[in-house]
């Protein structure tokens, strides 16, 4: 109820002339702020603030605080707000097929080309009911951390920090997943409720989990995919001019991941100075591990969005 009093309203058309009328959009992250998989968004915000007064702005309002991690999705469909940026994970109550987004491993640039993002686009304007402006974290891979050692790769016993993206990896190596939105991780490994958690090769140290945290399983998977989305009321509310200000800074956004693979060295440097070990079972078997992570994924995408599902695969191309 407090989310809906604060959030009515969302669009505030405020009239500056004849011919122009600035638009606010008010916008959520699903990451807290000033946080990695925040931090691009935030600059996009800047940006667009900056170079478009009188045009639209945006309104950040922030993370998680202000509409919980799991229910962004819904809040963006409805309207709540006006543009999110959020996990395609967060929401695969509404679209099963956004679990899909993180085998989608190409650049933006690629996948605006071969007709991904215009499928992904209808899909969000039909089960979102909202327009898929942006998608960041290209070359951003997933690792599962952990507490415990392992000598084989096999999670029997282990508890894991699970969110849907992860699943079918903990589950095909046997782990039990215990999902969590990332403002949870910190407490459940320090009270030992986890032996380990999944996140991208960055941004762990963010909320301090580098310190309880021992152990780096190789080789990572998949690519974590961060989406901004604008509702789609709101998005039929623009002017050309308007969403051509938001798709050029989208694109912008998204040019941001070129800078993935120096951060991602970096943040592996700064794990192992801060003794977070990796745990590395040669060729053969990082072989066997990421076969199954993708077989597993798209297996679960293809039953749960039949229709979607073999397309998207050939869209994804892997
Ligand atoms: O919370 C998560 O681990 C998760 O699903 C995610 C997705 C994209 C980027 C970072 C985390």
């Amino acid at each position: 109820m407090m989310i809906r009093t604060l959030l009515t309203a969302a669009v505030v058309v405020v009239a500056t002339g004849a011919s122009a009328q600035e638009v606010t959009l008010r916008a959520v992250s699903a990451f807290q702020e000033n946080t990695q998989f925040s931090k691009n968004f935030e600059r996009f915000i800047q940006k667009v603030n900056a170079e478009n007064k009188g045009v639209v702005q945006i309104n950040y309002i922030g993370g998680p605080r202000a509409v919980p991690v799991f229910e962004q999705g819904n809040a963006i469909r409805t309207r709540v707000v006006d543009m999110a940026n959020v996990a395609g994970a967060f929401y695969t109550n509404l679209m099963p097929e956004a679990d899909a987004m993180k085998l989608f491993d190409k650049p933006m640039t690629a996948q605006r080309a071969n007709g991904s993002w215009e499928f992904l686009n209808q899909l969000h304007q039909q089960k979102m009911n909202s327009w898929y402006l942006a998608r960041q974290a290209h070359n951003v891979p997933f690792h599962i951390y952990l507490n415990k050692k392992i000598d084989k790769l096999d999670f029997t016993g282990l508890k894991l920090r699970s969110t849907p993206l992860y699943k079918d990896v903990v589950d095909s190596l046997g782990g039990t997943g215990v999902t969590t939105a990332p403002g949870e991780v910190y407490t459940a490994l320090e009270r030992g409720v986890v032996d380990g958690y999944g996140w991208p090769t960055q941004g762990i140290f963010d909320l301090g989990w580098d310190k309880v945290t021992k152990f780096r399983l190789e080789p990572s998977f998949y690519s974590a995919e961060v989406n901004v989305l604008v509702n789609m009321d709101a998005w039929k509310s623009l002017n050309d001019r308007q969403k051509k200000v938001l798709s050029d800074a989208a694109a912008w956004l998204e040019g941001l991941d070129a800078e993935n693979v120096a951060i991602n060295a970096a943040e592996k440097d700064r794990q192992a100075k801060a003794g977070i070990q990796a745990i590395d079972f040669g060729p053969a078997e990082s072989k066997r591990f990421t076969e199954t992570a993708y077989n597993a994924a798209w297996k679960t995408i293809i039953s749960r969005a039949p229709e979607n599902g073999p397309k998207l695969r050939q869209l994804a191309g892997n």
